[in-house]
């Protein structure tokens, strides 16, 4: 920094990772020089994280891409941006004429959500041109969350939140480390004082979890399952809270259907049979569903854990279910204090029933492989790399990845990279030369959070109260750099394609800015955008809070507007479940003599995802990804913390640095992912750490509806090396 020049504090918030906090950043010649958390944010209260506050670091590491690159004779080049953007045009123009649109896929990974222009530029592009080929990183996440609610139905209120109830179930979920819930669940926003008053209004928090996590210190009842047995726990509490007739009968009998029929399925698990296949003792799954169902109000919430491990969408059904058979969703009268977000239209919300919809699982585009379809307009991201080798009509010759990371983060490293390696184009925008984008043909550089205006619309319906903080860039970005949603614009303009948006049309070549789109994006915002930007960071709009209304008359004596306990194939997963030893069955080659541990994903507190790495201090703080296992399994093993382990699953095998947890179920490896590299820039482990996905099958074993593989409760042999 010049002696000269004057520091400049200017309010913004954080997109390093989704939860959104309100900062204050330190700018001196157009460098970050300081993040802090804002104090009196009704929302936030000061609250940031060691990622947030290396924010600065982000935007200026030496690594950080300034110009676009081009491969040429295998090696990168720089190239002008508007260049590329005039050769990538060329050579989608001449695939699609060739093959049709399906031929180009967009994938967009995390930071295209952390993000309020780039995912419905690039959704409206791809309608744009016909184009089903889709693919986001929410469908390697926790795509059961919006699949089980089209089985089950879902109550449009909503379910109790986390913070005024008497109890709260957790399950798979560390909201202390990952900043991410889904309602119900403990609010991400300053997670560890929203607990704390939870706690002291006298909420009780049961945590399910192979690992007593940061979040389980503070449970009244942890029950530390077996990786991949939530769907058995789970039967078996509801089994217990049928037995003892703790439901909600009043709310069961006008608006559930099934319930004969759940109960059927779930007799075979009894207390015996949970505790001997899950590992959770009789009398703590006793416990779990006396308290439960005492109540009185209080919801289930599942996270990436149970979403990743076999069954994922049966786990997410019987959560539901506990939901549903208890009445845990907000009733007529009852408070909204923030209905459905500040950045959506105004609609009335009602006490009734959203009716399920399981017939359009199955119907619609089709992927070409595993029967699976596109849900919500999107495709399954496990099927991606099959999409791309697989010859024929229909298949994706030519890809855009907008910030994310697939040789890292999708299932099955050896099969994406193969894939990867055979595409005609593949385009990156990114603020880095990641795995990925070191095998792609143009590599965009991408502006980051501080050099965009943005809102957080992604966890716009999360917040607990209206609330909403606008921010314009608080630097400026390098003049070559582009944002996400200027790669589809700039496409288009030389497509001479017109990208509709809810408040109208981009004309291909119009002179568009960031605010422009937003404008064109939100236009049904409950707060036009002009008054946001007048606000000096985040804000309470109290003004927004309205009550459920009660249910329409049709809806509130419709037979078919009920929530359902046992929709079609429940009974027969239940009793497939059932005569499983293990979970882990559902995988190709599983041997239960040789894999006899869980491989389960988790996440870690100074990087997220495969971002962070890059800046030496929040690497330093992790040291790699460590294989953390229970003492006792290295003592068997014969090896101590530090030393090289092997993981072999039955699709692949990488090294590991074990470490020493005690807070690890024995029989577990609790393992980040989206880490090392390509497989074979063979680094060092203790370094670069490895890469979990080498270890996923995405052909056996997925989930039927969503496509989702087996990502957590991997079944994995473990082998100390030696020399
Ligand atoms: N085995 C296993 N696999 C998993 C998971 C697991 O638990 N286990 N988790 C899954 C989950 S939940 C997810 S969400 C996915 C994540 O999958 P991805 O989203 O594909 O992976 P990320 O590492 O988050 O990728 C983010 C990329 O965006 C870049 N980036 C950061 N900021 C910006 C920006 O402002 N603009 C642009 N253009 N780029 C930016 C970063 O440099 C990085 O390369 O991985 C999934 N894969
Ligand atoms: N610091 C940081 N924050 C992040 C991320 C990051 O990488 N770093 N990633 C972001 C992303 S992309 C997402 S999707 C969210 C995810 O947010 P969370 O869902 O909270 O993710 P985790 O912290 O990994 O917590 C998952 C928990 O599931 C448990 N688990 C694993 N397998 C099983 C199982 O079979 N059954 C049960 N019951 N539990 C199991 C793990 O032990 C772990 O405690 O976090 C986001 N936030
Ligand atoms: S929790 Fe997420 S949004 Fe908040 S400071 Fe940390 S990285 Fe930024
Ligand atoms: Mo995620």
């Amino acid at each position: 920094m010049k002696p000269d020049s004057t520091i400049e504090t200017r309010r913004s918030f954080c997109r390093f990772c989704h939860a959104g906090c309100a900062i204050d950043v330190d700018v001196a010649a157009n460098r970050v020089v300081a993040v802090r958390g804002v104090l009196d944010d009704p929302m936030y209260e000061g609250y940031t994280c060691i990622k947030g506050r290396h924010l600065g670091d982000q935007h200026h590491h030496d690594a950080r891409l300034y110009n676009s690159l081009k491969k040429i004779n295998g090696s990168f080049a720089p190239i002008s941006t508007s260049t590329a953007f005039d050769e990538i045009a060329q050579r989608v123009a001449a695939l699609i004429e060739r093959h049709g649109p399906r031929t180009l896929a967009t994938y967009c990974g995390t930071a295209a959500f952390q993000n309020a222009t780039g995912l419905p530029v690039a959704k409206a592009f791809h309608r744009a041109i016909g184009s089903p080929s889709f693919y986001t990183s929410v469908s390697i996440d926790q795509p059961a969350k919006f699949v089980a609610p089209m089985r089950h139905g879902s109550w449009q209120a909503g379910v109790q939140p986390f913070e005024s109830s008497a109890v709260a179930m957790v399950i798979g979920c560390n909201t202390l480390v990952s900043t991410y819930s889904f309602p119900g669940g403990l609010p991400s926003f300053n997670p560890l004082v929203r607990l704390r008053r939870a706690k002291a209004n006298g909420l009780r928090l049961i945590v399910i979890d192979p690992r007593r996590t940061e979040l389980a210190q503070y449970a009244d009842l942890f029950l530390q399952v077996r990786p991949g047995e939530d769907p058995t726990l789970l039967a078996g509490i509801i089994r217990e809270i049928l037995a003892n007739d703790a439901i909600d009968h009043e709310f069961v009998s006008q608006w559930v259907n099934g319930l004969a029929e759940l109960a059927r399925a779930v007799e075979p698990f009894t207390l015996d049979y949970v505790a001997h296949r899950a590992g959770v003792p009789a009398d703590q799954v006793r416990e779990a569903a006396r308290l439960f169902a005492a109540g009185p109000t209080g919801s289930v919430s599942t996270g990436t854990g149970p979403n990743m491990a076999p069954h994922s969408t049966l786990t997410e059904h019987l959560s539901l279910c506990l939901n549903t058979l208890c009445g845990r969703y907000m009733r007529a009268g009852e408070p909204l204090l923030n209905p459905g977000g500040v950045l959506t239209a105004s609609a009335p919300i009602r006490a009734q029933v959203n009716p399920p919809m399981p017939h359009v699982l199955h119907r619609g585009t089709p992927q070409r492989v595993r029967d699976l379809y596109i849900h919500h307009g999107e495709a399954p991201t496990s099927t991606l790399a099959d999409e791309m080798l697989l010859e024929g009509h229909g298949q994706v010759r030519a890809l855009l990845t907008v910030g994310g990371n697939p040789v890292v983060a999708w299932p099955d490293q050896s099969k994406t990279v193969e894939a990867l390696r055979s595409l005609d184009l593949h385009v990156v925008i990114d603020a880095q030369v990641s795995a990925t984008a070191q095998l792609a043909h143009y590599v965009i550089a991408s502006t980051l959070s501080l050099e965009r205006p943005d809102l957080p619309t992604s966890i716009d319906p999360w917040f607990g109260e209206a609330y909403t903080n606008y921010t314009p860039a608080v630097i400026e970005p390098a003049p070559e750099m582009r944002q996400e949603w200027q790669l589809y614009t700039e496409l288009a303009a030389r497509l001479d394609v017109t990208i509709s948006l809810p408040g109208g049309d981009i004309a291909p070549g119009a002179s568009v800015n960031a605010d422009d789109i937003l404008d064109l994006i939100y236009v049904r915002s409950k707060v036009p955008l002009n008054e946001l930007r007048q606000q000096h960071g985040g804000r309470l709009y109290p003004e927004l809070a309205t009550t459920v209304q009660a249910a329409e008359a049709s809806t509130a004596v419709s037979a078919t507007a009920r929530l359902e306990l046992a929709p079609d194939g429940i009974e027969s997963e239940l009793a497939a479940v059932f005569v499983e030893h293990s979970s882990a069955e559902v995988i190709a080659g599983f041997d239960p003599s040789r894999h006899t541990f869980r491989l389960t994903s988790r996440r870690l507190k100074s990087v997220f995802n495969s971002s962070g790495r890059e800046l030496h201090a929040l690497r330093n703080k992790e040291g790699t990804n460590f294989a953390h296992m229970h003492p006792d399994d290295l003592v068997a093993l014969g090896i101590v913390g530090g030393d090289t382990v092997e993981l072999a699953s039955p699709r692949g095998s990488i090294r590991a640095i074990a470490k020493s947890a005690p807070d690890v179920r024995q029989g577990t490896v609790s393992m980040a992912h989206a880490w090392g590299g390509l497989p074979d820039n063979d680094g060092d482990v203790a370094v670069f750490g490895s890469t979990t996905s080498m270890l996923v099958d995405t052909e056996s074993g997925y989930d039927p509806f969503t496509g989702i593989p087996v990502m957590s409760a991997i079944p994995v042999q473990v082998r100390g090396i030696t020399g």
